[in-house]
């Protein structure tokens, strides 16, 4: 604690971005760009990098002085800083307590328990980056009138583009709970064999697929006795099947998750090449998280790992209303704000996960619940699951939504959700 922004650095090199095939125009990916070794000076570049682009987008908004320059004639006067959440604490009277640091140095900050401009103050979490502004002793406590984060700025219309788009996420192709039925069922309609009142089918272009696509294999102790399929290659030689039924004509967009046979820590790659050779021609292969343009609109594709620690750490967030967290992460302009809990994050050289243009669609997968909003001109869409209740969700309580898969229309940016099961 306290030395994660400290020590300066070097610039990295810019790392060159790999076109990618069809339709679709990569923005923004770590697949053959990761360069990490994981060294103590890898983090602080990381959390530096982390700091330097959230600031940018703060300091439009507020007049951040250096931390360090508090401690010279400044007391009593209203100020602003920029920083870092490094601890979150609650005083014996109540008020919150929040150091917060930046490149020069670090500062207490208080806010006062029912000060007005400071209630949002409990959803504040570790490592997210905000703007204080507030009078300071000089002899480093700081107290804060209010905060302000790097949140979106509403847009004045819906980014809007052509074709529709089947969201899709944690098919957990391999495991015992796979809804196989339901798949079919999914696969006749979009092939036209099925009823299609509303017309919908014929009308789809893309298929994003936001992580898990099978369940894998030493995910978590135990696996082995949820796995109708206990080889890693046969459970993607069975996805790739399974993702043959949908036409041709339907680009698909795959995205990695945290049961796919990628490394663990995020941002992960796409798809190794070896596996990449079972699919169709229809199949591009993306990073996760992965930002891209595809159907004349942006899209971001997170896996949803970090909305676990988010559902923790926020009071009023749960997995049955996952979009909510998305929204979290829109106003933090972070996918997985929170450090060193759940996630694990590869110290890159540049922090991958942070949202520096605002996307059209946030698409997330991974807590098995479809949820959808419009937030500040951005569609959040969680996809859902293919995969049942598991016997630990049942002991969790965690209520999967399984077989329903969330459509989007481009051009009206208008979602269903369409349900199989
Ligand atoms: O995650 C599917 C869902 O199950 C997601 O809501 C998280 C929850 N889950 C999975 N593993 C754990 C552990 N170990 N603790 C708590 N919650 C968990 P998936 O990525 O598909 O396994
Ligand atoms: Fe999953
Ligand atoms: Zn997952």
């Amino acid at each position: 604690m306290g030395d994660r922004l400290a020590s300066p650095l070097s610039p990295g090199e810019a790392p060159i971005v790999p076109p990618l095939p069809f339709s679709l125009e990569g923005l923004s990916d770590i697949t053959g760009r990761s360069t990490c070794v994981g060294e103590y000076q890898d983090f602080v570049r990381y959390f530096r990098d982390r700091y330097s682009k959230i600031r940018d987008i703060l300091s439009g908004r507020v007049n951040g002085r250096p931390i360090e320059s508090l401690k010279r004639g400044v007391a009593g006067r209203e100020i602003s800083v920029i920083g870092m959440v490094m601890d979150l604490r609650t005083s014996a009277k109540g008020n919150r307590v929040v150091e917060l640091e930046d490149p020069t140095g670090t500062v207490t900050v208080i806010f006062s328990k029912g000060d007005p401009g400071t209630e949002d103050v409990a959803t504040l979490v570790p490592d997210e980056v905000i703007g204080v502004t507030g009078t300071t002793d000089g002899k480093g406590r700081f107290f804060a009138k209010t905060f302000i984060r790097p949140d979106l700025q509403a847009r004045a219309a819906i980014a809007s583009g052509e074709g529709g788009a089947l969201l899709l996420s944690d098919v957990h192709v391999g495991s015992t709970y796979f809804m196989e039925e339901a798949w079919d069922r999914f696969v006749g309609w979009i092939s036209g064999e099925e009823d299609d009142p509303l017309g919908i089918a014929s009308k789809v272009r893309y298929a994003v697929i936001a992580g898990d696509l099978v369940d894998g294999i030493g995910v978590y102790p135990g696996q082995e006795g949820d796995l109708a399929i206990k080889d890693i290659w046969e459970q993607y030689e069975l996805a790739a099947e399974l993702l043959k039924g949908i036409p041709d004509r339907v680009q698909i967009v795959l995205s990695p998750g945290n049961h796919d046979a990628v490394r663990q820590a995020e941002p992960q790659p796409a798809l190794p090449e070896f596996l990449r050779g079972l699919f169709k021609s229809n199949v591009t292969f993306v990073g996760n998280p992965a930002a891209f343009r595809l159907g004349g609109v942006e899209w971001l594709v997170y896996h949803g790992r970090s909305i676990d620690d988010l559902v923790l750490k926020i009071p009023g967030l749960s997995y049955g209303e996952p979009e909510k967290a998305m929204v979290e992460m829109l106003k933090r302009r972070h996918l997985s704000p929170i450090y060193g809990n759940r996630v694990s994050i590869a110290p890159e050289v540049e922090d991958h996960m942070v949202i520096h243009r605002q996307p059209a669609v946030l698409h997330c997968g991974h807590v098995h619940t479809v949820g959808m909003t419009r937030y500040k001109g951005v569609t959040a869409i969680n996809s859902g699951t293919w995969q049942g209740q598991t016997d630990f969700q049942k002991k969790m309580n965690i209520q999967p939504t399984p077989a329903i898969v969330p459509y989007l229309d481009l051009a009206t940016m208008r979602a269903k959700r369409l349900i199989f099961d």
